[in-house]
Formats: C-alpha cells, sequence, structure tokens
C-alpha cells in the first residue's frame, strides 16, 4: 500500500527539530495580530508558500518579526498552547520545543519568566487534554542564539539548569540561530556548562557550506543529536566523527529546500546518504508556520525521497523514539503505544 500523506497523517510521529517563533501557524499569527494595531496586520510575511525559496538572511528576518508580534509572557503562553496543540492534532504523540529565551523592557519580559510562560503553556496543555485524543507528551530545550552575545547564552544555561531542577520538562539545551553570524568558539563555555548541568545537547552543525572550522569545535562537545548538518558528508573528518559516534541527525528537509541549503529536488536531501548508512535520523519540521508545512508532509517527502514502504516507515518513525531526550520510561511507554497503533497503519 503506498505511503501517502494520509498514511503519514495516521503515522504515531515525535517532533524534536521545532522552534516555537518559527512554528507558529498563519492562524496563530493572525489572532497574535488582533491585538496590535501598530504592526503589520499581514501574516502572510512570515510564511513561505509552496514551491517558494528564500535566503537564509531573509528567514531571520520573519523570526524577527515574528519575535516582535510575541512579546509579551502571555503571548509567549498562547503561541507554546498553539503550537503544540497543531503538532497533536498531526499524530505527534511526543514533542521537543526549543525556543530562545528573550527580554522585551517595553512588556516586562525577561528570559526567566519567557521560560516560565513556556512551561505554564505546556503544563496548562496537557492538563487540558490528558483524557483525549489531543493527548501529547511536551518537553523544552531553551536556545541559545549564536548571534546575540555570550552574556545571553550564559545566563540562559544557568536558568536551564535551575528550571530543570523544579520541572522534567526541561531537558537539554539547543544551539541555533543565523548559522551566517556569531563566534562560536565562544559558544563552548556555556556548553559545557550545560553538560556539566546533565542537560543533553543538540547543537545546529553544518548547516550551510563553509565555516569548516567553528562547525568541527562544536562537533567537540559530542551532542547527543545534531540540527540539520546539511554539509557534514562533504568533510571527511566531521563526516567520520559523526558516523563513528553515531550521532543522531535532525533533518528537516523542506526548511532545507526552502533556505536553499540543499537541492530543490527532494529525492537529493541528504536523508538518502545517511539512511544508505544505516546512520540515526530523525524527520522533523524545523518551523512549520514559516516553512509552511506539517510533521506529516515531512514524512510524506523522506518516503518519497527514499522509496521506503509503510514498515520502513513506521520503523523510522519508531526508532526515533530512541533519541529523545526524556528518560526511558518516558521512551518505553511511547515504544508501547506506538506498537498498538502498528496493526491498524500495515
Ligand atoms: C538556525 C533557526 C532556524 O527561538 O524565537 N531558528 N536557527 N537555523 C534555522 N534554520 C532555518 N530556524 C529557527 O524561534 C525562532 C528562532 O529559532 C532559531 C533562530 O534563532 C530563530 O530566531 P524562537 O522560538
Amino acid at each position: 500500500m503506498a505511503v501517502d500523506l494520509d498514511f503519514c497523517g495516521k503515522l504515531p510521529k515525535v517532533e524534536l527539530h521545532a522552534h516555537l517563533g518559527g512554528s507558529l501557524s498563519e492562524k496563530t499569527v493572525q489572532g497574535l495580530l488582533s491585538g496590535k494595531p501598530g504592526i503589520d496586520q499581514s501574516a502572510a510575511r512570515v510564511v513561505i508558500g509552496k514551491g517558494h525559496q528564500r535566503t537564509m538572511d531573509e528567514c531571520f528576518e520573519m523570526f524577527r518579526i515574528l519575535h516582535e508580534i510575541v512579546d509579551s509572557a502571555d503571548m509567549v503562553k498562547q503561541a507554546t498552547k498553539d503550537v503544540i496543540n497543531d503538532f497533536a492534532m498531526d499524530g505527534v504523540q511526543y514533542l521537543e520545543l526549543r525556543s530562545t529565551p528573550r527580554d522585551n523592557p517595553k512588556t516586562g519580559l525577561n528570559k526567566r519568566s519567557y521560560i516560565e510562560s513556556v512551561l505554564s503553556g505546556i503544563n496548562e496543555y496537557e492538563h487540558d487534554n490528558v483524557n483525549n485524543n489531543r493527548c501529547i507528551d511536551v518537553r523544552y530545550l531553551p536556545s541559545l542564539d549564536r548571534g546575540q552575545n555570550i552574556e545571553n547564552a550564559f545566563e540562559t544555561v544557568k536558568l536551564a539548569e535551575e528550571f530543570k531542577v523544579s520541572s522534567s520538562k526541561v531537558v537539554g539545551i539547543d544551539l541555533s540561530g543565523n548559522p551566517y553570524q556569531g563566534n562560536i568558539g565562544e559558544f563552548l563555555p556555556p556548553l559545557n556548562l550545560a553538560r556539566r548541568a546533565e542537560l543533553k545537547l543538540s547543537i545546529h552543525t553544518a548547516e550551510v557550506p563553509g565555516y569548516l572550522d567553528d562547525d568541527w569545535k562544536l562537533l567537540q562537545v559530542l551532542p547527543e543529536r545534531i540540527g540539520h548538518g546539511t554539509y557534514i558528508i562533504d568533510r571527511d573528518k566531521s563526516h567520520e566523527m559523526v558516523l563513528k559516534n553515531k550521532i543522531p541527525l535532525e533533518l528537516c528537509i523542506s526548511s532545507n529546500i526552502k533556505t536553499q541549503t540543499s537541492p530543490l529536488d527532494h529525492r537529493k536531501h541528504h536523508i538518502t546518504t545517511w539512511l544508505e548508512s544505516k546512520h540515526p535520523c530523525v524527520v522533523c519540521t524545523d518551523d512549520k508556520g514559516v516553512f509552511s508545512t506539517t510533521l506529516s508532509y515531512e514524512y510524506s517527502l523522506a518516503a518519497s525521497a527514499l522509496g521506503y514502504k509503510r514498515s520502513e516507515m513506521f520503523k523510522l518513525s519508531y526508532d526515533a523514539i530512541d533519541h529523545i531526550f526524556a528518560d526511558e520510561n518516558t521512551k518505553e511507554n511511547l515504544r508501547k503505544s506506538f506498537l498498538e497503533i502498528k496493526p491498524g497503519l500495515l
């Protein structure tokens, strides 16, 4: 039977690479904009439609606009709840949401209240949907933005360490931001601090060409997962290191195509090469709002690129559970739940 979008919708899935800001749907952006008379009301400015591409810098301009829209603790909470709901409705059973805590003196938002708002959005959503088909298990990775100064990164790691003690929801740290910006060497100390605090690490690496030394430096922290890794295959030393250590890759096909960092033809995406060498890969969305996609759609692209049958797509989704940052108990529960759904799918 064909692996179509309908099958991928019914497939139980985990989403491990989703930035809150870039994941806001047009509907959510429209809703948030309605309370903001001073801002251009067109939500279309932060969406790249089907068949369109942008430069990386143009995408980062969209993230900046989204930051202008989501500028208060209440909005961060609402955005979190809406994004969780979108993923739950797309058949996602476990979600790791990442987002950069930030300050906004105009609204009183600061990094601490930002993290509190994300966590309260997660807790409220889970509480309200514990017994229905929108039930989903959510964790949070505070992000470090490589384009910002290093004090911000240290502050975020220290807060993450503190919140990890009081909330099982904070499980790791993400390093992201405009891959053309920042002095990456400076980020090694905060990443090592996170490591000592037993926060897991997911690091954007080799998303764009060049920057070989920077990406090599980042790999030395031995992250638990790598975001994108698009250009690792072209670099012998890094490629060998990632293969040897079996560091899982979070792969986002539409994002890479739309930011022009991988070929327009999705069948040439690097997921095919990695999976040929049986390297652990997790299909993800990155920014489902900005790139107007869903995780189900990304799975259907992967199926088409890989020529996989239904059973192979189930295995791809099931194997992703091995790479979540939550504990073994959570993994076991997910495996059980996926296997219960399996017979009706294949
Ligand atoms: C690197 C990205 C990204 O944190 O405001 N972000 N970083 N590469 C990408 N590929 C396209 N997509 C998103 O969500 C938006 C932020 O996520 C990071 C950027 O730092 C962006 O500002 P939050 O929730």
